[in-house]
C-alpha cells in the first residue's frame, strides 16, 4: 500500500485528494498549519479513519519539511500549499512569495537530499499565462503546454517560479516532479472569497430572503468581463495523482476547453432561482478591480488526455446548478443568521 504527504489538506482540493487516496488503499498524512481557529472543516469527516493522519507543519519551515518527509518515507508528495488568492497577492506580496514559491522549493530541496526520493506533485496555475494565448484554426484563444507565460500578479509570479522550480529539479537532479497547470476548479467546498462561491453564496441568501419576504444588500462585483475555464475540483484532483502514476514525469494542462465570463457565471447562477434580471441585485466596485487583470482562459488539455487518460465530467452549467443548491441547501440551515456573510460581503476589498 502507497503512502502520501499532502501539504494543503485543509484546502479544496486536498479535501478532494485526501478522499481519492483513500478510497484507492493509501495512508495519507496531511500537512495542515496550526490555527487560532478551527481551520479543518473540509476534511473533519476524514480524521477518524485509520489511514488518515493530520500533522502540524508549514512549507515555509524546511526543518519541519525535512523531518517530516524523513520520518515518513512516502511515495508521493502533492504540493497543494499556497496563498492562493490572486486578488490577496496583491496586497500581501511578501507572505504569498514565500508560501507559494519558496515553500515549492523547500520540499524540492529536501526531496532531493533524501535517499528513497518520492514523486513530488507541484499544483501550478493557468494563472501563470497571464494575457498570453496561442490561436487555433478558428482563430480562437486558447493555452497550452507550449503558449507563453507572462504572469500578471504576484501570485502567478509565485506559482511560475516553482512550476520552474519543479522543471528544473525533474530536468537536473532526476526528481520525479510533475507540474499540473490546472485552470480554475470549483465546487461545493470552494473558498468563499472566488468569484463563483461569492456568488453562489449570495445566490442562495437572496433565495432564502425573498422566501422570508426580505430584502439584502446588493452583491459587489469587481471585473464581469474576465473570462475563465472553469471545472469541477473532484475532476481535477484525479489528473494529479494520475501525473503520478505515470512512468516518465512531466507537466500538463487540465482544463475543460470550455470558457465563460464571470457575467456568464452570474446569469447562470441566478437563473437558478428563476431570475433573469441579475443585474439589478448587483454592484460593480471599483475596489474590487484588480491592477492587472488576466483577461481569459481557456486551456486544451490534449495532452492530459492523451497520456492520462484523463477527461473532465462536470461541465459549466451542472457546476454551477449544483454550487448553487449546496448553498440553498446549506443556507436554509443557516435561517435567520444567513444575512451574517452579507457583511462580511460588503468589507471585501478583494
Ligand atoms: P485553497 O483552498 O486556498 O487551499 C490552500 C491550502 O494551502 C490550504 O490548505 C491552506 O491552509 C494551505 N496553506 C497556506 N499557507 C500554507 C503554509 N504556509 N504551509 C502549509 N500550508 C499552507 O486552494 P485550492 O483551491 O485547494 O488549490 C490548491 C492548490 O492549487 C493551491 O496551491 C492553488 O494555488 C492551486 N491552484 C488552484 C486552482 C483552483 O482553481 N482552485 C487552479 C490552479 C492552481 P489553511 O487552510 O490553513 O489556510
Ligand atoms: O475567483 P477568482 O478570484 O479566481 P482567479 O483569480 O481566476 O484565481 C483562481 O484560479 C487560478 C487558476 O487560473 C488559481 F491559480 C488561483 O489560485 C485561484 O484559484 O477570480 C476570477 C475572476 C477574476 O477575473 C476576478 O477579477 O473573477 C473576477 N472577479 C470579479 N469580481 C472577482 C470578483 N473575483 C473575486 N475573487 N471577487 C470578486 O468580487
Amino acid at each position: 500500500m502507497k503512502t502520501a504527504v499532502i501539504y494543503g489538506v485543509t484546502g479544496q482540493d486536498g479535501s478532494y485528494l485526501s478522499e481519492l487516496l483513500l478510497s484507492k488503499q493509501y495512508t495519507v498524512y496531511g500537512i495542515h498549519r496550526r490555527s487560532s481557529v478551527n481551520n479543518t472543516t473540509r476534511i473533519n469527516h476524514l480524521t477518524n479513519k485509520k489511514q488518515f493522519h493530520l500533522i502540524q507543519g508549514d512549507v515555509t519551515d524546511s526543518f519541519n519539511i525535512y523531518r517530516l518527509l524523513n520520518e515518513i518515507q512516502p511515495d508521493e508528495v502533492y504540493n497543494l500549499a499556497a496563498q492562493s488568492h490572486v486578488g490577496t497577492s496583491f496586497q500581501q506580496p511578501e507572505l504569498t512569495w514565500n508560501v507559494t514559491a519558496q515553500g515549492c522549493l523547500n520540499i524540492l530541496e529536501v526531496i532531493r537530499q533524501m535517499g528513497n526520493r518520492p514523486r513530488f506533485y507541484q499544483a501550478s496555475s493557468s494563472e501563470m499565462f497571464g494575457d498570453q494565448y496561442s490561436l487555433n484554426n478558428n482563430r480562437e484563444k486558447y493555452q497550452d503546454e507550449r503558449t507563453p507565460f507572462n504572469p500578471q500578479s504576484p501570485y502567478a509570479i509565485a506559482k511560475l517560479a516553482a512550476h520552474h522550480s519543479t522543471t528544473l529539479y525533474r530536468r537536473s537532479y532526476g526528481l520525479f516532479a510533475c507540474g499540473g497547470i490546472l485552470f480554475n476548479h470549483e465546487s461545493e467546498r470552494r473558498g468563499e472569497r472566488f468569484v463563483t462561491r461569492k456568488i453562489s453564496r449570495y445566490v442562495a441568501d437572496l433565495y432564502w430572503a425573498t422566501q422570508r419576504g426580505r430584502s439584502i444588500p446588493n452583491l459587489k462585483l469587481g471585473n464581469l468581463k474576465a473570462k475563465r475555464d472553469w471545472g469541477h475540483a473532484e475532476d481535477y484532483v484525479e489528473a494529479m495523482w494520475l501525473m503520478l502514476q505515470r512512468d516518465i514525469p512531466d507537466n500538463y494542462v487540465v482544463a475543460t476547453g470550455e470558457t465563460y465570463t464571470v457575467e456568464e457565471y452570474l446569469k447562470t447562477a441566478f437563473k437558478c432561482i428563476n431570475i433573469i434580471d441579475y443585474m439589478s441585485h448587483v454592484e460593480i466596485d471599483d475596489n474590487l478591480l484588480r491592477p492587472s487583470e488576466v483577461p481569459c482562459l481557456m486551456g486544451d488539455s490534449s495532452k492530459a488526455n492523451r497520456r492520462l487518460g484523463w477527461e473532465p465530467k462536470v461541465n459549466f452549467k451542472t457546476l454551477v446548478e449544483r454550487m448553487v443548491s449546496h448553498d440553498i441547501q446549506i443556507r436554509g440551515r443557516c435561517g435567520e443568521h444567513a444575512g451574517d456573510s452579507e457583511k462580511f460581503r460588503s468589507n471585501e476589498r478583494t
